[in-house]
């Protein structure tokens, strides 16, 4: 009798061994002889795919039978990094397949370093999404993520003369066994056309006639939950020609057009916007956005009729989550679909709409918020701006009911923006169509409620929540640091801390442990000898592992403060040069690192990027410097690159002017990690601040209160010499490339400095000094490293997603039995 069990691939030795070795065989096609690392891995991942296949099938199917509420989380960007160790991790086999693989004599490690990463995404938004798919999977949630298959990921950052290039990112190139082509899962996307009116039931209806289709193919990626079967999709669209557009084209006898067509089709997933700051209005972006709405919301549809004969039940088993306002076009293609083609009426539409949606936004700058000119949606969706016209047409009437003839509000809160260009204002429509407006940290949720979007707190006060963001600690710990994870399940006698992460806080009883510290600062040592190993191999720099190693790990910004950073080291500099040598004895040898992209197109970030290495060049090669200091810039930081960054960190800066930074999320994988936190007290740092106190963290400057009237105060306070100083070396011409620099110095000079690096220069450097004077009392930095950690609990993304799932989405774990 042939039982369902039978059906589960075995994961012992041999059962391993021999599903490796026919994947080398018959998927790579390599002799099971003679095969090198790549293959190898190719074949390995292979292998740990099929087992990752028969959980994401059980748990569809259990899905299906148990009909829960849904959520379906819409978002343009994921970045998820390697899959490899990760999957075997969250899968319980990764000891099985490190052995299986020794006897091949292979090295497990050495097979995932050959995997490229999946970088369909910018940064702090779209890692986040990644950190929710894992909790998400992990939590037993019914959960969906839905994207954008781009051809190229965010571009390779390459440095040639210290300044950043950028180059294509060929992820696909060697193929991606993490997903799954599902060739008969496709839906036809539209564009352009015309909108007619159609007699229909005596009356009128609107019909949109579109001009072009393309064709949305799904990619399904296997998302498996760590200590659970429960395995779930993050399904992304890839463009494709639609036939429908050969016939066009064939009929008017233009072969060459119809090629060309079908490529420009294409087109639509190729390429990953690497710009996180601004929107500009290009319509190939509006297009991948609706591209993937669309897609996603007939896959999301298919699947609820597939079950319910009627709409009814809708807003009670979908739920829809806008990340950021970039799906936000998904608001009116639902009234458009449940309007026009399934023929609801429009206020019963209008109700689910007001049911199912909810909204996160991810930034507290107003240059971040989508504005799509009206003309562009016009010519491109036109059914679609007439829907959203409509909206706010009701929208307003019912807004002058409330606030009377208002007209400077009523503007302010249109969700058509009658400027230069006229415009929609897609946080506007957000806001008012979702049941829940979320920020990402307590701190970016009362800049929300106070300035960005103060008229609707206002007016909706009950929409505003927050959810504090966090990262999950099964990629951001057990799988970047081996040996500090079996270290904590050592001293907590448990491996329970991987799926409940309070338990963490058991550690503090151990703080002062003398033999957890010795094992603690063992761990942190070799992880620090495996990133000066990587330094040295990257750019030819030694760096010595008893130096203070000191982490800026982060897109470049002006507002994130890498120049604060870079400033500071040219004042360490400065002032080890002008030292006696004897009093060079006393100086905490420092390793500065620094990684992050800059936008293509963000000529300010560039140049920072080309200052740090001008400054690197000039101190790295001093022979009075010596070890005291160094700075590295490590090129194309990415998440992979990450793993291996934090857990050398001894410190870590998260330096934003208070109250720019929403959350940020890299302080939290580097606090899991032990690295202490040299901070302003921004973003979700005030909320670190308050887990583990303020004296176990190095904090600094302006608070956010006070920024406001520092900006207007502009020259009236006095920036330190010291600050001064620095800026003129740089203008001066000390570190070369006088010219080029000139237009930074100029931004940070008195009067023009928005970012506040001069009057937070003073407070920086004794924030560093104590700094330094505690890494000298060994005993009490390894403490507070301790605490950091055993700290960091709250800042899991389970907790975040267990309070989206209560409190936001209403949707209930569904977990699939073994
Ligand atoms: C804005 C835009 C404007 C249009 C072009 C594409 C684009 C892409 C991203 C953004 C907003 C920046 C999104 C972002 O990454 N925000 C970061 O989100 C993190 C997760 O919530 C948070 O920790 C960071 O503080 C926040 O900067």
């Amino acid at each position: 009798m042939f039982g369902l069990m039978d059906r589960f691939l075995t994961s012992d030795l041999i059962s391993l061994q021999k599903d490796i070795l026919d994947h080398v065989e018959y998927t790579v096609a390599r002799s099971r002889f003679s095969f090198d690392d790549f293959e190898a891995y190719q074949a390995l991942a292979h292998s740990v795919r099929d087992r990752l296949i028969e959980r994401w099938h059980d748990t569809q199917i259990h899905f299906k039978r148990k009909d829960p509420k849904r959520i379906y989380f819409l978002s343009l960007e994921f970045l998820m990094g390697r899959s490899l160790s990760n999957s075997v991790i969250n899968l319980g086999i990764r000891d099985q397949y490190g052995d299986a693989l020794n006897e091949l004599g292979f090295e497990f490690e050495v097979l995932a370093e050959q995997e490229g990463d999946a970088a369909l995404g910018n940064g702090g938004l779209a890692r986040l999404s990644a950190c929710q798919m894992d909790s998400l999977a992990t939590l037993d949630y019914p959960a969906w993520g839905y994207g954008l298959r781009y051809q190229y990921g965010l571009f390779r950052q390459v440095i040639l003369d210290g300044y950043q290039h950028e180059q294509p990112d060929y992820w696909l190139n060697f193929g991606n066994p993490w997903e799954i082509e599902r060739v008969h899962v496709t839906y036809p996307v539209k564009f352009y056309g015309t909108v007619e009116d159609e007699n229909f039931n005596g009356g009128k209806r609107k019909v949109w006639v579109p001009g072009e289709t393309v064709e949305a193919v799904a990619y399904d990626n296997p998302i498996p939950g760590y200590g659970t079967r429960n395995t779930i999709t993050l399904r992304l669209w890839a463009a494709k020609p639609s036939d429908q557009m050969d016939m066009e084209s064939y009929n008017t006898g233009d072969y060459i057009n119809a090629v060309v067509n079908r490529q420009r089709a294409e087109t639509i997933s190729s390429v990953l916007y690497p710009d996180d700051r601004s929107y500009q209005g290009k319509e190939l972006r509006l297009k991948q956005q609706y591209f993937f709405v669309s897609a996603s919301l007939q896959d999301i549809i298919r699947r609820f009729k597939d079950s319910h004969s009627n709409f009814d039940d809708f807003p009670e088993k979908v739920a829809l989550q806008l990340n950021d306002t970039h799906p936000s076009l998904a608001i009116a293609e639902v009234m458009r679909v449940l309007v026009d083609e399934e023929h609801l009426d429009w206020n019963k539409a209008w109700d689910f709409v007001c049911k199912i949606f909810t909204f996160t936004t991810h930034t507290v700058l107003p240059e971040g918020l989508e504005k799509v000119p009206v003309d562009l949606l016009e010519s491109l969706l036109p059914r679609h701006l007439q829907i959203i016209y409509d909206i706010n047409f009701d929208y307003i009437e019912e807004l002058k009911k409330r606030i009377g003839l208002d007209y400077d509000r009523l503007s302010r809160m249109s969700i058509v923006e009658d400027g230069a260009v006229k415009s929609i204002r897609m946080a506007n429509l957000a806001i008012v169509c979702s049941h829940t407006v979320n920020g990402v940290s307590r701190v970016h949720s009362k800049l929300l409620k106070t300035r960005v979007f103060k008229d609707f707190y206002e007016l909706w006060p009950h929409k505003f929540h927050y959810k504090t963001n966090g990262v999950t600690q099964r990629r951001w710990i057990v799988v970047s640091n081996p040996s500090l994870s079996a270290l904590i399940s050592k001293w907590l006698g448990t491996e329970a801390w991987i799926r409940d992460v309070d338990l963490l806080a058991g550690l503090q009883e151990h703080a002062a442990n003398a033999d957890l510290h010795e094992e603690w600062k063992t761990v942190r040592k070799v992880n620090k000898m495996r990133l000066a190993e990587y330094i040295e191999a990257m750019s030819g720099i030694k760096v010595s592992v008893n130096a203070m190693f000191d982490v800026q790990i982060k897109r470049i910004h002006e507002y994130k403060r890498q120049l604060l950073n870079i400033l500071g080291i040219i004042h360490r500099y400065d002032c080890i040069k002008n030292m006696e040598k004897s009093d060079r004895r006393k100086v905490v040898p420092r390793v500065c690192i620094i990684g992050g992209k800059a936008a293509p197109g963000y000529e300010v970030a560039k140049k920072i990027i080309k200052l740090c290495h001008a400054v690197a060049e000039k101190v790295n090669n001093d022979p009075d410097v010596g070890d005291l200091l160094k700075l590295v810039f490590i090129p194309d930081y990415n998440v992979s690159v990450a793993e291996l960054v934090i857990p050398g960190a001894d410190l870590s800066q998260h330096i934003s002017t208070a109250g720019n930074e929403a959350s940020g999320t890299g302080s939290m994988k580097l606090l899991m990690n032990g690295s202490l936190l040299l901070a302003t007290e921004d973003g979700s740092t005030v909320e670190i601040i308050e887990e583990i106190g303020a004296d176990n963290m190095f904090l600094f400057g302006a608070k956010m209160h006070e920024v406001p009237a520092l900006r207007e105060k502009g020259s009236a306070f006095k920036v330190p010499l010291q600050f001064a100083r620095v800026v003129r070396m740089v203008r001066d011409g000390y570190f070369g490339f006088q010219d080029y620099f000139e237009s930074l110095c100029d931004k940070v000079e008195v009067g023009n400095d928005f970012y506040l690096l001069g009057y937070d220069f003073q407070s920086y450097l004794e924030a560093q000094a104590a700094a330094d004077k505690t890494f000298v009392d060994q005993e009490k930095w390894t403490r507070m490293s301790i605490l950091s950690t055993a700290g960091s609990g709250r800042f899991s993304s389970d907790r975040t997603i267990e309070e989206y799932a209560e409190k936001t989405w209403g949707i209930e774990p569904c977990r699939c039995p073994f």
